[in-house]
């Protein structure tokens, strides 16, 4: 059974900043688009228009004095628009949905990062997904300095610099971390622990590796056969 009863499979990356999720989502999604699988790639905070305006409103510096229960909801409000318009009907028609950051995000940076309830988090969360959930996690844990320092090489690149949500200190990123050590502990089956430490393809492999396990478990043969053959016509 799925976690949200329709034929597609749901997948989600976290991880602290500069883990590598965003890296790891795309090779992904190529990798089943070249299987023949029906692939969607998006994130969060975004992937619908709604989402991408709250998502500037989040990370603009200026917003220095947001609120965190403010932050919670601005986050939920782009999530309600993202599952409602992109997620649910995509899993419906049996796509398979990965997603750069969802729900857990809210749990490990606004309730362990910045002090917000976790029964306050869980509730607004609740509202948001409607039974929504992914299938399968990633979480890949960095050391928070290893993914500041991956992330300072792509400012000295790009010639660009923090936002206001990659300002925080280093007690900060140390309870986030721990936030999702403790979903990986409660939700084994769903959560699946990755050394981000670890080379590109050396991450890559282990979680095709998982992915597919989970596709051919769940996900009819008949729809890729007849993507396949779609494809020869
Ligand atoms: N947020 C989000 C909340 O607080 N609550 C929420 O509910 C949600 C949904 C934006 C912010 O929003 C917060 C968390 C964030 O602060 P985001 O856009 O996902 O979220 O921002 P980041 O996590 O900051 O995304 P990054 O792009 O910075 O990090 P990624 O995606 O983890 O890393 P990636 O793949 O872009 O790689 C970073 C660099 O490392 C290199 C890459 O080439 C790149 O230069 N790299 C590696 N180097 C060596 N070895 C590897 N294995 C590597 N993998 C990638």
């Amino acid at each position: 059974m799925n976690r949200h009863d329709t034929e597609g499979l749901f997948i989600t990356f976290e991880g602290l900043e500069g883990a590598g999720k965003s890296t790891q989502a795309e090779m992904l999604v190529r990798h089943l688009e070249r299987e023949g699988y029906p692939v969607r790639l998006t994130r969060e905070p975004g992937g619908t228009a709604v989402g991408e305006a709250i998502r500037e409103l989040l990370i603009d510096p200026v917003h220095e004095d947001m609120d965190p229960l403010a932050e919670v909801f601005l986050f939920a409000a782009a999530r309600r628009q993202h599952v409602e318009q992109v997620i649910r009907p995509r899993l419906s028609e049996g796509t398979i949905v990965v997603c750069d950051r969802f729900a857990d995000a809210t749990v490990a940076y606004q309730g362990y990062g910045r002090g917000v309830h976790l029964t306050q988090i869980r509730e607004v969360n609740g509202m948001c997904l409607w039974r929504i959930q992914p299938d399968l996690t990633f979480f890949l844990d960095v050391e928070p300095t290893l993914g500041l320092s991956r992330l300072n090489e792509r400012y000295r690149e790009q010639q660009s610099g923090p936002d206001r949500l990659e300002r925080l200190d280093a007690a900060f990123y140390a309870r986030v971390r721990e936030g999702y050590m403790d979903l990986v502990r409660d939700e084994p089956g769903r959560m699946r622990y990755l050394d981000a430490s670890l080379e590109r393809e050396a991450l890559h492999a282990r979680i095709v590796d998982c992915v597919m396990r989970e596709v051919q478990r769940r996900i009819p043969n008949r729809r890729r056969l007849t993507l396949n053959m779609e494809g020869l016509q």
